[in-house]
């Protein structure tokens, strides 16, 4: 879809670990912007990241570490409802709600649960098998038109619509059909370490994913050390996924166009153009880990965004759900 303007956007992230390269690339520069023209929400998906194994005992901190890392990167309270998940209860009463109209079937096809799935040691708990409706939850409860996510996402979205186009047929038009905005190019950026893995961070090797808070000679390390492939042929069309992937990462980060990037490389050493990427990346991280560090040590301000935020969130899905209840005819 084209950039959206006047619309309604809401998109999410889960405390899960450190927000990556990837995670910004993908979603949270296109959040930043989002927030000049349109009404934004973004959400703290605590109730989603719960669904693989994580630590009770240190979860606050993970929350509070997403807060400061949305606010880091730009996301301004006073455009944006910055908000948890699981402060809002709404979102699991939809969940509910949802979960009774959305075919076993359709679930069984994500890939994003097949990939966890295999994953885990234990067997994977109904929560994880039944996340994408509670992400449907989100997305519906505030109407948005658009959800701007990396391309891993977007089967999820896609399922959000059909929810929604279902309930809307079978009871009363209540729903906004959303649509999923996926920016060109940095969509799916790599692993360092296996081109044919997403950048996650989840990934037990630190070195396959850059940290937005990670050091500059951490960043410089990773770089360097990033699989190529044989021969340096610096093309976004013809070099080995390896390369093309760290090639997407330079014209994300330095805007420039594909043919300057080829022409700037052309000939030159694997070492010359990772010193250059590390340059470009480092220069454009150095800003948010400063502002991260200033905002992560003020907790109570923290608490205050997310109290702001849970309050404008519900005035907006309180209402949504009452209507879908009505709809489905309780008493309400
Ligand atoms: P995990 O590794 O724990 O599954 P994640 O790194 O995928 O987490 P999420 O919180 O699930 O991060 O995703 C937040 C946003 O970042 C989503 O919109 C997702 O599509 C996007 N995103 C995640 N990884 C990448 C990537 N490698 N490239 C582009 N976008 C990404
Ligand atoms: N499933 C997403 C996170 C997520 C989300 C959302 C994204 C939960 N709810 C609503 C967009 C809109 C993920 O794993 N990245």
């Amino acid at each position: 879809m084209d950039t959206p303007s006047g619309k309604t956007v809401l998109s999410g992230i889960q405390p899960s670990g450190s927000l990556h390269l990837g995670n910004y690339l993908g979603a949270l520069k296109q959040w930043v912007e989002l927030q000049e023209s349109n009404t934004v929400y973004y959400c703290i998906v605590d109730l989603h990241a719960i669904t693989v194994p994580y630590e009770p005992t240190e979860y606050q901190s993970r929350v509070l570490d997403a807060t400061a890392g949305l606010l880091a990167v730009g996301i301004d309270p006073e455009r944006s409802t910055l908000f948890a998940q699981s402060q809002v209860p709404a979102h699991t009463e939809l969940n509910w709600l949802l979960s009774t109209t959305t075919p076993l079937g359709e679930l069984e096809r994500m890939t994003q649960f097949k990939d966890k799935q295999a994953k885990q040691r234990e067997k994977s708990s109904l929560g994880l098998f039944a996340y994408p409706v509670l992400q449907a939850a989100d997305i519906l409860l505030y109407q948005a038109h658009a959800v701007p996510v990396g391309e891993d996402q977007v089967q999820h979205i896609e399922l959000a619509r059909d929810i929604a186009k279902r309930f809307n047929n079978r009871y009363a038009k209540i729903f906004t059909l959303p649509e999923a905005y996926v920016p060109k190019g940095a969509a799916r950026i790599k692993s360092l370490t296996d081109p044919t893995k997403k950048m996650s961070k989840s990934d037990e090797s630190e070195k396959s994913y850059i940290a937005l808070m990670d050091e500059p000679e951490v960043i410089r390390k990773k770089i360097m050390s990033a699989v190529t492939e044989t021969e340096p042929v610096f093309s976004f069309t013809d070099s080995g996924p390896a390369v093309q992937n760290l090639l997407q990462i330079f014209a994300a980060v330095s805007g420039e166009t594909h043919e300057a990037i080829e022409k700037q490389f052309a000939g030159s050493a694997y070492k010359t153009f990772k010193e250059a990427l590390a340059d470009v990346v480092i220069a454009q991280l150095t800003p948010i880990r400063e502002r991260y560090q200033e905002l992560r040590a003020d907790e109570n301000k923290l608490k205050e965004v997310l109290a702001t935020g849970r309050e404008q969130a519900a005035a907006i899905a309180n209402p949504t759900l009452a209507a879908a209840k009505e709809a489905m005819g309780f008493l309400v």
